[in-house]
């Protein structure tokens, strides 16, 4: 070769979407393309982006091998550079057209470095020759899985460790467990993270407890969603509370959670839990006026099967199947990362319940972008939010040892920073 390198600039067209979707996958096929190709890895660094692609890096003794995705277009962009006669990056580049079910592509090769323009000066690489030597001892080298939760401003992103436990798509959507290095095993659904075992507890004990306190005498709950089991483990840790109904809309989630968390899944079999699994919309069209104490609408945020969940005729219905005294909790999105939408629900909210019916509870967790969560709350009768009896709620807190929830958090968590306040000062009708 009359150069130093070869680079290879690959188009990949009409590919498997789902494969260049699948951040393991792909991963996958671009250390086993290095292999091939005759390179030695020093690392491998790739990301999951929500809703769609991949983007990562191989980086070898030899260059780097790095592929872009765009399900969407079943397109993949690669970028093959390898150093020295060893290496071939064409091996690379039949192995990826393989893995990515490319029907058609194009490719371009530059030699970088030609040696017409270089010249040789003296240089002692025997030292840079021993580490490199020494390196090449090591069999594995550290491997990067990042799924990233995203929107075109914010990303989110935890570092996946071992495979994925669990992988499946249902009529609505994709289902997904994974082990993470920080967070314990997250669930996933359409690479939106739903809970991590390491945080979970805020927003489940957050989702339930408040509310269950502060009414004081629940008896029967309904929960849109939440088919992981989390709310109503923190549910059906009241003993008052006689009976509860799930509804989720999608069966996989039961299951992904049953099979792979059962920290979050351990009330799932309860006697006191009726599971539907069935469309939460339409049961709410159908349940009759006045049946329940507190409704509890945990779904995920406003896309897919979750986007109805965000319209005021459903929380009309809930308004409507709730007790005189009773209580609405739903998931209220961020003020930080989706400030539109938590502002719209607000609305939306104080429409049906009334200025002075709705409040905001914040929480943090680490787990979703940027970390502060909220919770909100419409009350049908006249109880206060903040009007709870807190010996009782500190007891439970002991009994249960409770990780996020206590009487103090409680209060405090009604709170609310200016930029909050400011952001719900209600402006249509
Ligand atoms: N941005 C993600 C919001 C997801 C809320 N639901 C989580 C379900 C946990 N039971």
């Amino acid at each position: 070769m009359e150069a130093l390198g070869r680079h290879i600039l690959v188009e990949f067209f009409l590919c498997d979407p789902n494969t260049l979707n699948d951040v393991e996958t792909i991963e996958t096929a671009m250390v086993e393309a290095a292999e091939i190709s005759g390179a030695t890895i020093i690392n491998s660094d790739f990301h999951h982006f929500s809703p769609y692609g991949v983007s990562g890096v191989v980086v070898i003794e030899e260059s780097h091998l790095a592929l872009h995705t765009w399900p969407e277009y079943q397109y993949a962009a690669a970028d093959l550079f390898t150093c020295g006669d060893d290496v071939n990056p064409w091996l690379a580049f039949d192995h990826l057209k393989a893995k990515l079910q490319s029907k058609t592509h194009s490719a371009l090769e530059l030699h970088r470095g030609s040696l017409h323009l270089l010249k040789r000066i003296p240089f002692n690489a025997e030292n840079y020759r021993k580490i490199a030597e020494d390196r090449m001892k090591h069999k594995t080298f550290p491997r990067s899985i990042w799924i990233t939760d995203k929107d075109e401003n914010i990303a989110l992103s935890l570092r996946a460790s071992g495979g994925t436990l669990y992988d499946k798509t249902s009529d609505f959507q994709r289902v997904r467990v994974y082990q993470s290095y920080g967070f314990g095993k997250v669930l996933t659904i359409d690479n939106i993270i739903m809970c991590t075992e390491k945080d979970e507890a805020h927003y489940h004990e957050m989702i339930a407890h408040p509310a269950i306190f502060s009414h004081g005498k629940i008896e029967n709950v309904l929960v849109i969603g939440g088919g992981d089991g989390g709310t109503v483990r923190e549910i059906l840790r009241h003993p008052e509370i006689k009976k509860v109904t799930m509804v989720e809309i999608d069966e996989l989630v039961v299951e992904a959670s049953k099979l792979h968390l059962p920290q979050i899944s351990s009330a799932l079999d309860n006697p006191k839990l009726e599971i539907k699994i069935e469309d939460g919309i339409k049961f709410v069209h159908n349940a009759a006026d006045e049946s329940y104490d507190l409704v509890i609408v945990d779904g995920s945020d406003p896309v897919g099967p979750a986007e109805g969940l965000f319209s005021e005729s459903f929380y009309r219905h809930i308004y409507r199947i709730l007790k005189n005294d009773g209580i609405l909790v739903t998931q209220g999105e961020s003020p930080m990362f989706n400030e539109n939408v938590f502002q719209e629900l607000n609305v939306c909210l104080k429409n049906i319940f009334g200025d002075e019916k709705v409040e905001v509870l914040l929480f943090n967790i680490a787990t979703y972008p940027s970390g502060i969560w909220s919770f909100q709350i419409g009350v049908k009768g006249e109880k206060k939010l903040t009007d709870f009896d807190e010996e009782k709620a500190r007891k439970f807190t002991e009994e249960h040892q409770l990780r996020y929830y206590n009487e103090e958090i409680h209060r405090a968590s009604f709170v609310l920073p200016n930029y909050v306040q400011k952001m719900l000062l209600k402006t249509d009708d």
